[in-house]
């Protein structure tokens, strides 16, 4: 909700989305950043093998990947190659512009 305030179009991928359908989404839409949220430590190793199978697919370096979530830190975003973190919306809103450096 943050984010589409801010301007920016937003896809739902919904909940439990497979690394095979944020790939698809990538190669098939204009997509420029990936967020991924986990509220549960056992679905934060979702989103390494998410950003390896980009990676794998050849698509990791075409868009920004960040992450979020109760149990996420900065610190896991650097273990797992994410470009970046936040601890709320409004700060992602900061993270997602800085990322894609719009002012
Ligand atoms: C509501 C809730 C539930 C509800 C969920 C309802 C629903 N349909 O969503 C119900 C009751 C179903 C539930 C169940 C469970 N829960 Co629960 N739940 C919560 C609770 C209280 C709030 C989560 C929430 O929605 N917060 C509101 C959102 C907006 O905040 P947020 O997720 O933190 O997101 C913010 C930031 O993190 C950030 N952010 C989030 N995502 C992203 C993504 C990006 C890209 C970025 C940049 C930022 C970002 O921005 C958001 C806004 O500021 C948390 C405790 C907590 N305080 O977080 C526990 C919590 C997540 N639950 C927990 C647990 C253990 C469970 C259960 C496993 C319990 C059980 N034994 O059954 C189940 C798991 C169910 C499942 N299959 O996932 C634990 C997880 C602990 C852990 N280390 O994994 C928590 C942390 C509680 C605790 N302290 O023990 N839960």
């Amino acid at each position: 909700m943050m984010l589409q305030g801010a301007g920016f179009e937003i896809i739902d991928l919904g909940v439990d989305v497979t690394p095979e359908k944020f790939i698809e989404t990538v190669k098939n839409q204009e997509v420029k950043l990936v967020g991924m949220s986990a509220l549960l430590t056992t679905t934060m190793p979702s989103m390494k093998s998410t950003i390896e199978a980009m990676k794998e697919a050849g698509v990791r370096d075409k868009v920004k990947v960040i992450i979020g979530g109760a149990p996420v830190s900065q610190a896991y975003a650097d273990e797992i190659g994410a470009d970046g973190y936040s601890p709320d919306a409004a700060s992602a809103v900061e993270k997602a512009k800085e990322l894609l450096n719009i002012a």
